[in-house]
């Protein structure tokens, strides 16, 4: 699973292989032994957009304010949220007003909003447009395209659009790289993205290191990146000198008790382990000359 692989990657090594460019795939030294798909560290979790408004960089974002929601209110019809093909990253409503996530070129009739303050006033524009004219449209005659942040304002939008499928102003920006990185590079293979069956949202590379979407659970070879971590360990030799009787478990445990104690105030170290080896010396009996 991509989501295990993503785990052992983080645990084991940086995170998931992140490609911001042809030089970083040139880099890359895949072992000729694994022919097959293997994953890399860009995915799009439907948990960010599949009928919620999160906060992650693939999330819903509103046109109005250039951010993810802040009330997470929505009216979505959550089945149709299904990013079909892979490239529905639009929202329009439907002729009742249900949201759904939509092809960008598609064209709609669409929906303006005015900001006076906390008050937002919604004007339907009958003229079919694509998701980006009507944006600009909106944006030179309005406030933007139409922002909806709770039931109330949700309202008003229904009482002025039943009966048509308009545009709002949601968007998203697809995908997002494990460790963060930033999407300016794709090496998609032809007719990739596609989502078949609605599935597909973590990315695997080919040997040729095309990239194609594939479903999260299958169980496939993985890439990482980062050198691997190496745990560190301290040895400190401490001597002791006392009468006590070492092999006795319970002066044994007392003793390392303290030295836990003792070590901690003065070394951090996260996982602290003692283990006491006893050796018994026995001091030679000195002669006199
Ligand atoms: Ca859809
Ligand atoms: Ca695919």
């Amino acid at each position: 699973m991509w989501t295990e692989a993503q785990q052992y990657c983080r645990q084991f090594y940086d995170d998931l292989a992140a490609f911001e460019s042809q030089d970083d795939i040139d880099e890359l030294d895949r072992p000729s032994f694994i022919g097959g798909y293997a994953w890399i560290g860009l995915w799009d979790d439907p948990e960010a957009w599949n009928g919620t408004m999160g906060n992650g960089s693939n999330s819903w974002r509103w046109s109005g304010a250039e951010s993810t929601s802040t009330t997470g209110y929505h009216y979505m019809h959550i089945e149709r949220v299904d990013n079909w093909e892979a490239y529905e990253h639009c929202m329009a409503t439907d002729d009742v007003g249900r949201w759904l996530d939509v092809f960008c070129w598609d064209t709609f009739d669409f929906l303006c909003y005015t900001a006076q303050g906390d008050q937002k006033t919604y004007t339907l524009i009958e003229e079919k447009k694509k998701w980006e004219d009507a944006q600009s449209y909106c944006r030179i005659n309005y406030t933007d395209l139409a922002m909806i942040e709770n039931e109330q304002e949700n309202k008003k939008v229904l009482s002025l659009i039943t009966g048509h499928k308009v545009w709002i102003g949601l968007y998203r920006e697809a995908w997002m790289w494990s460790d963060g990185s930033s999407k300016s590079f794709w090496k998609w293979r032809t007719q990739q993205p596609d989502n078949a069956n609605f599935s597909q949202s973590c990315v695997a590379e080919y040997p040729d290191h095309d990239w194609d979407d594939r479903p999260c659970q299958s169980e496939i070879p993985f890439i990482c990146q980062g050198a691997p971590k190496v745990k560190q360990r301290t040895v400190v030799k401490l001597t002791i000198q006392t009468l006590a009787n070492l092999s006795d478990p319970e002066t044994h445990a007392q003793l390392l008790k303290q030295m836990e104690a003792h070590l901690q105030d003065k070394i951090s170290l996260t996982d602290l382990k003692l283990m006491l080896h006893v050796v018994h010396m026995f001091k030679k009996a000195s002669v006199d000359p």
